[in-house]
């Protein structure tokens, strides 16, 4: 166990995938919005959700070196327009593409984070790599 722990201590540090609090994780697979949530909530995490610029650039490592494009946790599911957590707290950081959130075809509820670290708003029913905050 203190081996593990060491172990995942360097390997955060090497990855860089720690910001403040909390560590991300991927594994590669992928998942629609639900199952994506459902996913991480399952290993006893959270979807990714980025409250701040280091948050936001350690996930957006993670993307890079998975080269896919992840779902975050926030969505305006409820309320078009208005972004929010999966807690159902509204956004205050946020770092969208330009152009973006442009809800395309009018059904776009759910939140991608780009290979460049920039967001945009997206169909919840995209799959997407799955990333996990602990
Ligand atoms: C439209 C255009 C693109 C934009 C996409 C994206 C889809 O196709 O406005 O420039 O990249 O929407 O917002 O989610
Ligand atoms: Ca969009």
């Amino acid at each position: 166990m203190y081996c593990a722990s060491v172990f995942s201590l360097v390997w955060i540090f090497i990855n860089g995938n720690s910001a403040g609090e909390k560590t991300f994780q991927a594994n590669g697979s992928e998942g629609d919005f639900e199952t994506s949530k459902a996913t991480c909530s399952q290993a006893g995490g959270l979807l990714a959700s980025p409250r701040n610029s280091a948050e936001n650039t350690a996930i957006h490592q993670i993307v890079v070196r998975h080269n896919k494009k992840a779902f975050i946790g926030i969505n305006d599911i409820q309320t078009e327009g208005t972004f929010k957590y999966l807690s159902g707290e509204a956004i205050r950081y946020s770092n969208w593409a330009a152009g973006e959130p442009n809800n395309g075809g009018g059904t776009e509820d759910c939140v991608e984070i780009y290979p460049d670290g920039r967001w945009n708003d997206r169909s919840c029913n995209e799959k997407r790599l799955i990333i996990c905050e602990f």
